[in-house]
């Protein structure tokens, strides 16, 4: 039965994307040959050991990917995905991507496992705030004083647990499971196919390029997830 056919008689669809389902968005993923920023990767500032040995280098390039993703609207990637939702009985959308760009798109069921770029926490009381305005410049601070870091999760740092245990769950109860745009290679989020392949999910890939699972998954497809989504998932946007 092709992919169309099972999405119809699953009950449980769930989707993993990455930073490649925004890239036709406008915004550069984290390890294309756009990944760079200045001359650093990402591997470099997203980390405690950065934000705390130079703050505001850190909130520099989160400055700089806010503008980004200030600009950008969803593409027909993140309109299939929310389409499928709707026509799905149960579905969850988990994402790696902090750029808010599934929610503009209409997905409801959403799970963040590494934050959202619009929002901020502070360092010492950990309270919250959201704004899209540039910083210009200033490092953000909280009423009590102390510096706000983006409310995003590093390398080296714990995903926020009720999230990633509910991400697990739905990879272990998807009938068909969807890796969108995603190198694969970041711990946990790319445990999240191979789950779901073990525990009996239909599991399609739509990449551009070959990734860790390319060989296990049941389809494989290295094209644009932009361009071949709505048909693939036979949805209209
Ligand atoms: C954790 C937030 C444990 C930042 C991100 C050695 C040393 C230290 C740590 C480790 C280590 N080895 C492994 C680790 C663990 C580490 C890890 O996996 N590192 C990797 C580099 C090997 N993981 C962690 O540290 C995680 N935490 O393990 O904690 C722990 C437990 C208890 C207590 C304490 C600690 C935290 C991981 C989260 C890190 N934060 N993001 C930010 O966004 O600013 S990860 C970052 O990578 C982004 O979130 C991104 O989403 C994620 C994954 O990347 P992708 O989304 O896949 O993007 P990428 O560019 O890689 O790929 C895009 C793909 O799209 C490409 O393949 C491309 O071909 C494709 N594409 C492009 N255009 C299109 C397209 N596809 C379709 N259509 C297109 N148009
Ligand atoms: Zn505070």
């Amino acid at each position: 039965m092709d992919l169309k056919g099972r999405i119809k008689n699953a009950e449980r669809v769930a989707v993993l994307t990455g930073a490649g389902i925004s890239a036709e968005s406008g915004i550069p993923t984290f390890r294309g040959a756009d990944g760079l920023w200045k001359q650093f990767r990402a591997e470099e500032l997203a980390t405690p050991q950065a934000f705390q040995r130079d703050p505001k280098l850190v909130w520099e390039w989160y400055d700089w990917r806010r503008q980004k993703c200030a600009q950008a609207v969803p593409n027909p990637g993140h309109l299939a995905l929310a389409e499928l939702e709707r026509i799905a009985p149960h579905f969850t959308l988990i994402t790696q991507n902090v750029d808010g760009l599934h929610a503009l798109a209409g997905s409801k069921h959403i799970l963040e496992l590494h934050g959202n770029i619009w929002r901020m926490r502070c360092v010492a009381c950990e309270a919250m705030q959201e704004s899209r305005e540039p910083l210009g410049g200033e490092l953000p601070h909280c009423d009590c004083g102390a510096l706000m870091r983006p409310d995003i999760v590093w390398f080296g740092e714990a995903l926020p647990q009720q999230v990633l245990s509910e991400a697990f769950s739905c990879a272990r109860s998807a009938e068909v499971f969807l890796s969108v745009g995603t190198s694969a290679w970041v711990m946990p989020a790319c445990q999240l196919p191979v789950v779901a392949k073990q525990s009996g999910a239909y599991v399609v890939e739509v990449n551009l390029e070959k990734t860790p699972i390319s060989e296990m998954v049941d389809e494989a497809h290295h094209r644009k997830a932009g361009e071949i989504l709505p048909s693939l998932l036979g949805v209209e946007i």
